[in-house]
């Protein structure tokens, strides 16, 4: 989906927007210039050299033993199902539903069935090797409207799936939310709402009662910010909003509803590890000088949401009027924050997730420009250096923390079902090439889950951006290893990556 323009650096931040902009100048540059002739334009991707000019050595790059590799989906993208058993309208299917929201008029129905194919499907993740399954729960199977006792054939369908997994010897990171609110909270404010984070730490509760025993990851929120900014500013996603304001709220209560249920988790004693996911881009000042551009863009974008949850704060220069800043009102978004809120926003976690897909540049103005070759995924602009760029960034410019990588992944370059993705077995080797350059140079990066599992429904895409690792006739709900799955089992196997 379309992901603002972005920002972190490689280096600390201030050092990195003075002094990254001349390699981000010669970036810039050599992704306009001739040079690059030899690269076909558009979604085929071939790697363009690094802009530091690093190079993978000539043989495999190892993983640490315990390293863990998986792979990720959503509830409202691969389930279905979306009435079965007592399961409440989301904004999802809602937003869905309405006309011209999602191409083709595709709905989360019937998605990729896993709500009756989860076995099927475990299967083909321990074909892969896979060590971990990180999978959302649907909130409104849970708790129909959002509250009250939990549904028990909703339970149920979770605890099938989390001992099936524990049978298959794979460990689930559950998400708690990845955008499927139930409808009759939207009624009530939705994220607008300061009772809405309080109704997620009571759902998070329930989750934790009922499947607390299961030595899992839990992940709170995915995303935040995409929920926040194309959800409630941008209008592209569920519920459809475009008030900035509602965004800037959407953000604080999102992150509120994070630090509730991370102590609920711990108030319970629950099994297992919390963290929450960000998706956050490395971009790069175009300028080498004036940085004053991609600061804000980096404010906004990136900490706006690592400095509140690691921090403990809120920078001071993310929203307002500036190009690059969310356009809302500073002094409403403060007022957000009722005193203790930043301390339960900054809980302590177990890990961070972070959620990589690629880079930007950002013009003195605050623009975002194109700096490296796109994918069928318009907004994702592919350097796999950037993902070695962010973990260098967030090793220097934060609190030590575990980090998992749990979305990392490039669609297919035709909305036709596709097996053979070399363009997907490049991303991923090159990905993982910068994951284990990080890895050598004291990141703690301790887990890596591909974005996707499965072929999936992609948002206002609908079912025509293909993800997944195996292919989906969502016609027949035939599954078909592609060839990125091949590779992809073979670095699980030697726990390393191979050169090209
Ligand atoms: C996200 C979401 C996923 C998307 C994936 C591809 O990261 O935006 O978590 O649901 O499908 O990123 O756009």
């Amino acid at each position: 989906m379309p992901q603002p323009a972005v920002a972190p650096s490689a280096l600390p931040r201030r050092t990195f927007l003075a002094l990254g902009g001349s390699t981000a100048l010669a970036a810039a540059l050599a992704a306009c210039t001739p040079a690059g002739a030899g690269a076909p334009a558009g979604p085929t991707i071939t790697p363009t050299p690094n802009p530091s000019g690093w190079l993978p050595p000539a043989e495999p790059m190892a993983f640490p033993k315990g390293y863990v590799w998986g792979a990720a989906t959503s509830a409202y993208q691969v389930e279905g199902a979306t009435t079965a058993d007592g399961r409440g309208p989301s904004v999802w299917d809602t937003f869905a539903a309405r006309y011209g929201t999602v191409k083709g008029g595709a709905t989360g129905e019937p998605a990729a069935d896993q709500y009756r194919r989860y076995a099927e499907d475990i299967e083909l993740m321990t074909d892969l090797g896979l060590g971990a399954y990180r999978f959302s729960v649907s909130w409104p199977r849970i708790q129909p409207t959002g509250t009250g006792p939990a549904n028990p054939a909703g339970v149920d369908h979770y605890r099938r799936l989390v001992d099936a997994l524990g049978d298959a010897g794979i460990r689930p990171m559950i998400t708690l939310f990845h955008w499927d609110l139930p409808q009759a909270l939207q009624d009530a404010g939705g994220w607008a709402s300061r009772d809405t984070a309080q109704r997620f730490a009571e759902y998070a509760a329930i989750l934790f009662d009922a499947l607390g025993d299961v030595e899992a990851d839990w992940m709170t929120v995915n995303e935040p910010k995409t929920h926040a900014f194309v959800g409630h500013w941008y209008g592209g996603h569920a519920p459809g909003l475009r008030d900035p304001d509602v965004a800037a709220a959407a953000v604080h209560h999102q992150l509120l509803a994070h630090g509730l249920a991370t102590r609920a988790f711990r108030d319970h004693g629950a099994s297992g590890r919390i963290g929450i996911g960000l998706n956050l881009l490395p971009a790069y000042s175009i300028d080498p000088v004036n940085t004053r551009g991609a600061e804000r863009v980096d404010a906004s974008e990136n900490r706006l949401f690592l400095d509140p949850v690691l921090l403990g704060r809120y920078p001071d220069d993310a929203i307002g009027s500036a190009p690059g800043q969310l356009p809302a009102d500073p002094a409403a978004f403060a007022a957000l924050a009722l005193p203790g809120d930043l301390e339960v926003v900054s809980s302590p976690l177990d890990f961070l997730a972070i959620q990589y897909y690629g880079v930007t540049g950002v013009d003195p103005i605050g623009n975002q420009v194109e700096i490296a070759p796109t994918s069928a995924a318009s907004w994702q602009q592919v350097r796999a250096e950037g993902l070695y760029d962010l973990l260098i960034r967030l090793r220097d410019d934060y609190p030590s923390i575990p980090i998992v990588i749990t979305e990392n992944g490039i669609p297919d370059e035709t909305s036709a079902l596709t097996v053979d993705d070399p363009y997907r077995v490049e991303f991923l080797r090159t990905h993982f090439q910068q994951a284990a350059r990080a890895i050598g140079d004291g990141v703690p990066l301790e887990g890596h889950y591909v974005w996707s599992l499965l072929d999936n429904f992609e948002w206002a895409e609908g079912y025509d951006q293909r993800w997944g690792l195996v292919a989906v006739d969502f016609d027949t709900q035939e599954r078909t290893p592609k060839r990125s799955a091949g590779f992809y089992s073979d670095v699980i196997a030697a726990n390393a990556v191979a050169p090209a």
